[in-house]
């Protein structure tokens, strides 16, 4: 049916939008062409202006792991919606979901809600100078932990995709206190600490990086940050806001068995409502105002219709056998594709992490940023074009992470591996 609604749609947002998008991935410059203005949702499918149907694997970014407008969310919405939206005062709601989070997330004596990712990893680094009283922050090259002014400094995602990987803007005094290392590579970490071992407040890691497209922590290097941590007196921030739920119901810090000091949290804990979330020790945590001098508060923050999607979310999530029909689709589909790589002859490596994994255009397995940064992104480019064009939806970014979810049946994925064959063909 082609895409011209959309066009016409993009022409007119650009001109009072910057780059016609509220986030800059979505904007599909790294891929080419104007993105798909999207109408609805149902499901694993996605519909654009112009009634195109997709298989969808961007999710959102990672919420719709039960599937886009799931009955019993819905429902629970709609009910909701009837009490009102929003009254800026303590709901019961809140009280719900941060017990359904601290049971997910033993590591977490005590949680604090805000209404994005950003607002979550800005406020665990705040909490994390003022405990340790040092401004120094340790975080990874490739990594990204939303756009807060200190993590904009050689971060992944959308400013990886867009090669700015640190924003003007941000002012050096500032971005002083940040160091970065390179993931994977312990080493790295250790060279910080030895040049400046009383001025590092804390480590931020992502769970499992997604960021640069899906990379694994190699054996001991999540146990060699928290040792760090331990032997310098800094705190190990896990941002789980992608991880968390993905990787299993209680996150990467189950699967690796870590247990770190301040965890963030958003996307699939908002089921797709606007939910960050941060918590972890209580001696920590209290320090928060009003308990304790660290400021931090938001108009939405514990949003009732945000809270209600969350809970009935989490709630669906315990369904039995659920992660391992997730964990089985992802393996299928990621198993499937690099299958076919192999066959048409085109280097690709391929990373899973539970319910997310990453296809580069790589001679060689990606382990870090600067392994990432060399992989063929025009190539990533023809292949993401003509996937779309056979109906598949992918993140528009060789460095972003594919989100399987529940909604996705066997026929989706069978369709998704009939159009990779098709779209490595001669790519
Ligand atoms: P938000 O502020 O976008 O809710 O969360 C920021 C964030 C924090 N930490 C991690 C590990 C994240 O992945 C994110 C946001 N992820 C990107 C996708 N890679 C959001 C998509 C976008 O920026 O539009």
């Amino acid at each position: 049916m082609g895409t011209k609604k959309s066009a016409q749609i993009f022409k007119k947002a650009v001109k009072i939008i910057p780059g016609g998008v509220n986030s800059p991935v979505r904007a599909f410059k790294a891929v080419g062409g104007g993105p798909l203005f999207i109408s609805k949702a149902k499901g694993s499918k996605i519909y654009d202006a112009d009634g195109n149907e997709y298989i969808d694997y961007i999710g959102s970014w990672g919420p719709m792991i039960l599937g886009h407008a799931h009955p019993k969310v819905t429902a629970a919405l709609k009910k909701a919606l009837d009490k009102g939206t929003s009254y800026g005062a303590p709901t019961e709601l809140e009280v719900i979901l941060a017990e359904l989070t601290l049971k997910a997330f033993p590591s977490m004596d005590m949680v604090r809600f805000a209404s994005s990712g950003t607002e979550a990893t800005m406020s665990a680094i705040r909490l994390a100078r003022a405990y340790t009283k040092r401004d120094g922050i340790i975080k990874f090259e490739g990594c990204y932990h939303g756009h807060g002014d200190s993590l904009l400094v050689k971060a992944g995602s959308g400013m990886a995709t867009l090669g700015v990987p640190d924003s003007p803007g941000v002012p050096a005094d500032l971005a002083k206190h940040t160091f970065t290392a390179t993931y994977n590579d312990l080493d790295s970490v250790k060279a910080v600490f030895e040049k400046a071992p009383e001025a590092v407040a804390c480590i931020i890691v992502e769970g499992a990086p997604g960021n640069m497209g899906v990379v694994l922590p190699k054996e001991g290097f999540m146990e060699g940050l928290k040792g760090l941590c331990k032997k310098y007196g800094a705190l190990l921030i896990m941002d789980e806001v992608m991880s968390g739920f993905r990787l299993c119901y209680g996150g990467a810090q189950k699967v690796y068995n870590i247990d770190p000091d301040l965890t963030c949290l958003g996307k699939v804990i908002g089921g797709g409502l606007p939910v960050g979330a941060f918590g972890g020790k209580k001696a920590i945590m209290e320090m928060i105002s009003p308990s304790g001098p660290v400021y931090q508060a938001g108009t939405l923050s514990g949003n009732p219709i945000a809270m209600t999607a969350g809970i009935e979310t989490l709630k669906l999530l315990q369904g039995k056998g659920l992660y391992d029909k997730l964990f089985k689709s992802t393996e299928t589909l990621c198993g499937g594709i690099a299958e076919i790589a192999k066959r048409r002859g085109v280097p690709a490596q391929t990373a899973v992490a539970g319910s997310m994994f990453t296809v580069f255009f790589s001679e060689r397995p990606v382990t870090n940023w600067p392994d990432a940064k060399a992989c063929d992104t025009a190539r990533f480019g023809r292949y993401f074009t003509k996937m779309l064009k056979n109906g598949i939806y992918l993140p528009p970014s060789q460095f972003e992470a594919v989100f399987v979810g529940l909604a996705h049946s066997k026929d989706d994925i069978a369709k998704t591996l009939e159009a990779a064959d098709k779209s490595f063909k001669g790519i």
